[in-house]
Formats: structure tokens, sequence, C-alpha cells
């Protein structure tokens, strides 16, 4: 590879907001810069000189001033056998705790295993930049004997976190800001066998890539050889070509030709083959998040090392607002139209001198006209699965 991931994105800077503002500052003439001091906001420029100046691009200030004030929401699961190492990925990817180990040095510490989805949420503040992170942790995936349906319990969490926002949004008092617990994106690790996906792997991803965004890594990459990793990487996107699963980011959802051309190279890479690591290292000076091993520490940000760095810039520097924006235009808008539809085609089969007994959104039941509401949802997602 002769480019970086990070060299590519930055072509393509997908928060744009904070430069494009003071790009658009620093490119303006003298003549357009202000002459007489006049009442403004932090940050603004005046532009009374200039007769054509209008002041559209303020809106970039307005929007980031406004952004920085709401904060972010993302949410991430993680999905996988125990062990591969999930919850340290989340805590390189965050350089904090954010999802605590499962595997600590001294028992009483350790976390007992279990097979429930924990949600945990923190807020992240960076250079004034605040975010709400929630890690979805599912331990224990596929650990059974027999794992038929063991996908089950994932696909109904992202669907409930469907559910929830749909019945926020079809309230008549409804929430200024609907409480995103939408999953975003779901990471998968992929055990490093070195052969190829297992049958779990493909009806995982297959079954949840048409309702999540999908981001498959390969884990614990340290235990192959560079040949064994590329080789790997290869099956794997040829087995998901084979299996017809389209991972993040998806190429039918690609804007433009230059949204392509950057998701084309990412594309190449996926599966990302990582290395996790929540300790911290003295090597030439620098503090680096590494593993030490007998014959030297693997630096998990150093891509001659690991494909960390390319995953970290995907999710968090280029592609977190296309990862939110593809769940709420294209997953939960699919979920949001089948809903709608069921709900319409159970009030039409509603006999119209019978009123029907709509549960609400808080469990409890009500009784309504025949008429479906302007909206037409009736409150019963237990029956509803978004499942193609
Ligand atoms: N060699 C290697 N070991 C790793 C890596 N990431 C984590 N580990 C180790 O693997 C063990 C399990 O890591 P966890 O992060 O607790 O794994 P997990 O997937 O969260 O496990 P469960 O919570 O049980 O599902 C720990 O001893 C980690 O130090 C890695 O990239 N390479
Ligand atoms: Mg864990």
């Amino acid at each position: 590879m002769t480019s970086t991931c990070s060299e590519i994105y930055n072509q393509h800077e997908m928060e744009t907001l904070r430069s494009e503002v003071s790009v658009s500052h620093s490119n303006m003439s003298e003549s357009a810069k202000p002459h007489h001091p006049s009442p403004q906001v932090k940050g603004e420029k005046t532009h009374a000189s200039d007769f054509s100046y209008v002041g559209i691009d303020a809106i970039l200030e307005q929007m980031r001033r406004k952004a920085m004030k709401q904060g972010f929401e993302l949410n991430i699961m993680v999905v996988g056998q125990s062990g591969l190492g999930k919850s340290t990925l989340m805590n390189t990817l965050f350089k904090s705790k954010v999802s605590r180990k499962s595997v600590q040095p001294n028992p009483e510490e350790r976390i007992p295993k279990t097979i429930e989805i924990k949600s945990i949420s923190h807020d992240i503040e960076e250079k004034g930049v605040r975010m709400k992170l929630t890690v979805i942790d599912t331990p224990g995936f596929g650990d059974h004997i027999n794992n038929e349906n063991c996908w089950q319990p994932i696909m109904k969490f992202i669907n409930d976190q469907y559910e929830a926002y749909l019945q926020e949004e079809i309230n008549i008092n409804r929430k200024k800001r609907i409480p995103d617990s939408r999953v975003h994106c779901c990471i998968y690790f992929i055990p490093p066998t070195g052969h190829c996906l297992r049958p779990l792997d493909v009806e995982f991803m297959r079954r949840l890539s048409k309702v999540v965004n999908i981001v498959p890594v390969i884990a614990k990459a340290d235990t192959l050889t560079l040949e064994e990793r590329d080789f790997f990487k290869q099956t794997i996107r040829e087995e998901l070509r084979a299996n017809g699963i389209d991972v993040y980011p998806q190429k039918e959802f690609d804007e433009d030709a230059d949204d392509r051309m950057i998701n084309d190279k990412i594309r190449e890479m996926i599966p990302f083959a990582v290395v996790g690591s929540d300790q911290e290292y003295q090597v030439n000076g620098k503090r680096i998040l590494g593993r030490k091993t007998k014959w030297g520490t693997i630096e998990v940000e150093n891509i001659g090392h690991c494909e960390f760095a390319y995953l970290r810039d995907l999710l968090i520097r280029t592609h977190m607002q296309n990862i939110k924006d593809i769940t709420g235009s294209i997953h939960y808008e699919t979920y949001r139209v089948r809903r709608l539809n069921e709900s319409n085609a159970h009030f039409k089969s509603q006999p119209s001198d019978q009123p029907a007994v709509q549960p609400k959104a808080n469990g409890q039941p009500e009784v309504k006209p025949s008429a479906p509401q302007a909206n037409g949802v009736a409150a019963k997602h237990e029956v509803m699965s978004h499942e193609m």
C-alpha cells in the first residue's frame, strides 16, 4: 500500500464544518475585512465594505455552535466470541475505560462472564466537543456448542432500539430531541484462524448487514504472519462477495464519484486486521499504546504494525457522520416503513364497528376508534421482526 488511510481520508474530510469556516475566513480578501468595529458574535467577522457579501457562509459557524452545544451521540455494538478482545479494542479506540475488560489480572476485579447484551454509556470530551459514546457489548456470542439462531437476541436488541425511536417519533408530544439509542455500527470480530469465515460468521453478517452497518475486523491480528493476514483478508472479501454480504461502507450508498473513490479504497482493505491494547509504553521517548512481547512491542496505532488506525479513522475521524446518516436514512427508514405498512394493514383488517384496543407506548392498553391515527402506527412491535 502506498498511501495511508489517513491520507486517503484527508482528501475527503467528512467533518468539514470547522475547517470550512476557518478557510472561508482566511480566504477573505482585504476589502472584505471589517473596517469599523461593530458588535459581533465571537468568531464572526463583518463584511460591511463588501457590497456583494450576503453572509450565507455564516450558517456554517451557526451549525458548528449548535452542534457543539448539543454534543454528539454514537452507539457502537461489538459482537464476537468471548476473549477475542472486544472490550480491549473499545478501550483502545477511545483511550479510556469505556468497556470493562472481562479478563483481569486480579480475580476480584473480574467481571463474571455474561451472555446478556449490555450497554455502557460514557461522556467523552475533546477540545470542547462533547460526545456520548455508548458501547453495547455482547459477550459470549457464538460460544455455545449449538449456535443455531444465536444472532436472534442481537437482532432483537437492534430492532428494539428502532422501535423505541419510532414510538418517540410518533408521539403527539414528542421530545424536541429524540434520544437516539439506535445502533449506528456493529463491529464484528472474526477469529484470527487464517483459514476462512466460519458458517456462523457468514450467517451473522448476512442477516445483520440488512439492519445495521457492519464493520468486520480480524481480531488479535498479531497472531497472524503478514502472509497469513493478507491471504485471510483476501479470502474473507471473496466470501463476503460470494454470500452477497454488504458491509459498511456499502457500495450502493456512495453519494458521488469522490465518495466512491474513497470508499473503494476502504472496501479493498476490509476487514481491518486489528490489535488492541490499553497499556501504555515508552518507545523511543514516545508514549504509545501497545502490547509488549519478548521480541518487541506491537504499537497498535502504528500502521506498520496493524490496521487499528484505519478502523479508528473510519469510525471517528472520517465516516462517523455518514455511519449515523445511513443508520437513520436507510436502516431505520426500512424498519419504519415496514412498521407503518404493517400497522395500516392491521387497521384495514379491523371491523369498522368495533373499537381497536391499542397499547400505548408505555404498555397501557387504550381504547381507540377503529380508524387509524394520523401516523397509523400501532405500538405492538413484539410481532414485528425487521428481518429480510
Ligand atoms: N494477542 C492479543 N491479545 C489481545 C488483543 N486484544 C485483547 N487481547 C487479550 O485478550 C484477552 C481478552 O480480552 P477482552 O478484551 O477481555 O476480550 P472480550 O472479547 O471483551 O471478552 P468477553 O468479554 O469475554 O467476550 C485479554 O487478556 C486481552 O489482553 C490483541 O489484539 N492481541
Ligand atoms: Mg468483554
